[in-house]
């Protein structure tokens, strides 16, 4: 199999843009147009450098449903990018349906319309020419395992880098499922997923680095201090160089209400009452505020308890 060839100073890497015509979790209103001009100016930069695109997965929040509009519009985008020049996507976990990536999600018609090259199969994706030499570029879509190495054959490029949608031990995730540790063979691993910033990390031969997405998903504290950024790989560098998108402020984008508590804010304070308050401003167009409260005060058990939790997914899967 012959690899294709991008000619580029280095990668963009554009993290989880979680595109959606209804606007998730609080976001607000204009979402959708939002996430676009982060988008069309996130290429327009990288054109400007001179570097491939990568979109480190979840391209889209739902897998399928998405508006003729949304589509047309990317399609539009994507396909007036040079043939030798196009945006990689990685296939993220809301990217699929049902775990699974099919011709019923809205990503493979993208791809039916050739307007991205899909990396959705673990291993080499393409290699990369820069001034300072060639760079393999090898990834691991959602849902297959990371490499423990890569073994060089001789005529490979000395620069090996491995793109990722993966829940990795990253210092503010701990719990995660795959540790950090050295991958002979692999430079660079560069994970789209976990969609707060976290800090490089070397471990021997493998820096792993987890840039954070470029959309603000979650109404905390967090979000509101954050500037969200994409972020440019060359050649030797030591660490990702962060390019701040597009931004409207916290409070065009999320609603005119307090925070929320942090988690260690609302210990032992769980009663149904004061999480009827919560609800109020939780209010979602998604539904993710009434199920975590939900989670929190109705248990299957009880019969009550299955009787609301069917009556709440006839809801949201009706919409
Ligand atoms: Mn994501």
């Amino acid at each position: 199999m012959t690899l294709s060839t991008v000619r580029g100073k280095g990668l963009f890497l554009i993290a989880d843009p979680h595109l959606a015509d209804t606007p998730p979790g609080q976001r607000l209103d204009g979402y959708l147009d939002q996430i676009m001009v982060k988008l069309e100016a996130c290429l327009e930069r990288a054109d400007e450098l001179g570097m491939a695109v990568v979109i480190l997965g979840d391209l889209f929040h739902k897998p399928r449903d998405n508006s003729n509009k949304m589509l047309v519009e990317l399609i539009r985008i994507f396909g007036a990018r040079p043939k030798d020049n196009p945006v990689w996507v990685l296939v993220g976990n809301h990217d699929k349906y049902q775990s699974r990536f099919t011709e019923d999600v809205t990503l493979a018609v993208l791809e039916a319309a050739g307007v991205v090259s899909l990396m959705k199969d673990a291993g080499q994706q393409f290699l990369l020419e820069t001034d300072d030499g060639p760079v393999l570029v090898c990834a691991s879509p959602d849902g297959t395992s990371l490499p423990k190495k890569y073994d060089r054959q001789p005529d490979d490029p000395k620069t090996v880098i491995w793109l990722t949608h993966h829940n990795i031990q990253f210092p503010e995730f701990i719990d995660r499922a795959y540790s950090i540790k050295e991958l002979p063979g692999i430079d660079w691993l560069i994970n789209g997923h976990i969609h707060r910033p976290q800090e490089t990390i070397k471990k021997g031969q493998t820096t792993w680095a987890n840039p954070g997405n470029i959309t603000r998903l979650t109404f905390t504290r967090r979000s509101m201090d954050r500037e969200p950024a994409a972020a440019i790989w060359t050649i030797g560098c030591e660490e990702l160089e962060k390019w701040v998108v597009p931004f409207e402020t916290f409070d065009v984008v999320f609603p005119d209400q307090d925070l929320p508590p942090e988690e260690h804010e609302i210990e032992g304070e769980s009663n149904y009452v004061k999480g009827l308050e919560r609800l109020a401003w939780q209010r979602t167009q998604e539904g993710t505020g009434l199920k975590q409260f939900l989670t929190d005060n109705v248990t299957r058990e009880t019969q009550e308890g299955e009787l609301i939790w069917e009556l709440y997914e006839e809801v949201i899967d009706s919409e």
